[in-house]
């Protein structure tokens, strides 16, 4: 609990820290992005419409993500899980935590996937969309 406690007060301080060079980095560094057909984007915006980023502004590990769906041009709605109370306790009420990066992916069933992890949420975008 104290240990859970530590970790996530040293993310927030880092976050703090180091946001506005993360943000500045993000600006100047961020992909330019694949460039598909009118059509092909089309079929990619319509498989994307399900799916949903929530994260935080300077979280590294969401910066990693969102550099990923520049590169793969992707429209993922963005939800910003730190400021927006409603989107925080959509996360927690969906994942069950407050952890971000985490992608909610319902699929043409309804059916809702919520998926965390930085580097299994940009393995699951390259695969789907690269
Ligand atoms: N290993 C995870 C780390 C994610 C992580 O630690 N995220 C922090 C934000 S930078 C978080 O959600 N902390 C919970 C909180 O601050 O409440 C990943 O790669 O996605």
């Amino acid at each position: 609990m104290i240990v859970k406690w530590f970790i996530r007060l040293f993310f927030r301080t880092l976050r703090r820290i180091l946001g506005p060079i993360l943000l500045l980095n993000e600006k100047l560094n961020t992909p330019k992005g694949i460039v598909r057909s009118p059509e092909a984007q089309q079929v990619i915006d319509e498989a994307t419409r399900n799916i949903v980023l929530y994260q935080f502004r300077t979280c590294p590990f969401c910066i990693k993500v969102r550099f990923a769906i520049k590169r793969l041009s992707l429209n993922i709605e963005v939800r910003d899980a730190q400021k927006d109370q409603g989107h925080r306790a959509e996360l927690v009420a969906g994942s069950g935590q407050a952890k971000v990066p985490c992608l909610r992916i319902t699929d043409e069933n309804g059916n809702v996937r919520w998926m965390t992890e930085s580097a299994v949420i940009v393995n699951y975008l390259d695969e789907r969309f690269a």
